[in-house]
């Protein structure tokens, strides 16, 4: 029996290592427990069926429709919480026999492996047969977590009790320890789940509906998701190169919330230098407070503004690394902004190219310095522009799945390392309470 479950653990799929180790732990206790209670099992055999002392309740258990040999089988008085009854064993064409079942109302459930089912079967007399057909295994049910997720009693005491869950009809049972619980291999459908503590004599009575393959960890209803807050961070409708967006934590003096265009070389427009790029419409530099950024600003052709320019890049060969950047600072320039509220990032985008979309932090130090910008890039993903318009979604954690790097974020912006048309607008930030971003700075 030990030697069968080696085997069993052996072939275990890798997603499901844990539980099965913690299976492996808990069977040599499960199997001195069953060793102890099979004198008062009524174990029945594969034998004929039907004899003339008394009934037989016969069904075949399959899995995934081909005979489940070995399949353990159990019949369970329905209200009983202590697991005995009748055992059998599937013969190898899955058939199994139980016989000379006294009169009542029972639970039959069958297992094998990972797979389980139950049925009701009412036993009306001593005389008459019940053929239950063929009845196919399920992947069988998990139910575990904290027992405040399963009962509405929060109380200290329960919450860290000590006791046992059972259920009804079935031979399943698991300690509670520290208010913890975890059961596998349980037949999937209604499931009469008891707790019952250790320190008092009130056990709690939950219903579980229960799927093939659930894995329960709350009876809790959901608690609907509070509805997302969409913060527009620019519409460029203004035509300056501030978003503006929160004024009182910003500064103008110290340059807060900036777009900009930045190349690494840093030459634009200077047709004469081999390492300059072409940005097109041409900016002109205004000496007191003004940004070369406006003049890539422009109607959208329906009544409104966008940020529209083509950048050709420099001679490749001889500067492979040549990069460029659309940005914008989430605050004050310099300064790191915690973006944990933002649960997701969308724009509009179009033209044609492929661009990174990226997360900066100009704070970092001790940065491989020969990445140039690049080393202060903390998150990015990547995009192919396409020639229709396009509303872009990214979800926060998928771009910075580390959610420390989330709480410290300068700039973001999209990454071109190649020729490129870019239309872009409407920024937004979705996600909750987002104005504490710019709360945050440091
Ligand atoms: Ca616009």
């Amino acid at each position: 029996m030990i030697f069968k479950k080696k085997l069993y653990i052996k072939g275990m799929d890798l997603k499901q290592n844990n539980n099965r180790r913690m299976i492996s732990l808990i069977a040599p206790l499960a199997i001195g427990f069953s060793l102890c209670a099979c004198g008062s099992d009524n174990v029945a055999g594969g034998g004929p069926s039907g004899t003339e002392a008394g009934n037989a309740i016969t069904a075949q258990i399959l899995i995934a429709n081909a005979p489940a040999a070995n399949a353990r089988v159990k019949l369970v008085e329905h209200n009983s919480l202590d697991g005995q009854g009748y055992t059998a064993t599937a013969n190898d064409s899955g058939y199994v026999t139980i016989e000379n079942v006294a009169i009542g109302s029972y639970t039959m459930e069958a297992s094998l492996n990972e797979s389980a089912l139950q049925l009701p079967v009412d036993v009306k007399d001593t005389v008459s047969d019940v053929a239950l057909g063929q009845q196919n295994l399920q992947k069988s049910v998990f139910i575990g977590g904290s027992i405040t997720d399963f009962i509405d009693d929060t109380t200290e005491s329960i919450k860290n009790m000590n006791g046992y869950v059972k259920f009804r009809g079935l031979d399943h049972s698991a300690a509670i320890t520290n208010g913890k619980f975890e059961i596998f291999g349980l037949p999937a459908g209604h499931l009469n789940m008891v707790i019952i503590p250790a320190e008092t004599a009130d056990t709690v009575k939950v219903s579980v509906e229960t799927d093939a393959g659930d894995s329960v960890t709350t009876l809790k209803p959901n608690t609907p998701e509070p509805e997302k807050e969409t913060l527009l961070i620019d519409d460029f409708e203004d035509g300056d190169f501030y978003h503006r967006l929160a004024p009182e934590y910003t500064n103008f003096m110290f340059g807060g919330g900036q777009w900009a265009i930045n190349t690494d070389p840093a030459i634009v427009n200077i047709d004469t230098l081999p390492g300059s790029f072409k940005i097109t419409p041409v900016a002109t530099y205004t000496p007191f407070g003004g940004s070369p950024f406006v003049a890539v600003i422009q109607d959208d052709g329906n009544g409104g503004k966008e940020v529209h320019f083509t950048i050709e890049f420099p001679d490749t060969s001889a500067y492979k690394q040549a990069s460029a950047i659309v940005k914008v600072d989430i605050g004050n320039s310099g300064v790191s902004y915690d973006l944990s509220p933002i649960d997701t990032i969308a724009f509009e985008a179009w033209g044609q190219g492929s661009s990174d979309f990226v997360i900066i932090d100009a704070t970092l130090k001790d940065v491989d310095a020969t990445l140039g910008g690049a080393a202060f890039t903390i998150g990015k993903t990547s995009l192919e522009l396409t020639q229709e318009k396009k509303k872009y979604k990214f979800a926060l954690a998928d771009i910075l799945p580390n959610e420390e790097k989330r709480k410290s974020a300068t700039t973001m912006g999209l990454v071109f390392h190649s020729d490129a048309e870019l239309h872009f607008d409407n920024l937004e930030f979705i996600g909750n309470d987002l104005l504490n971003i710019w709360k945050s700075n440091k």
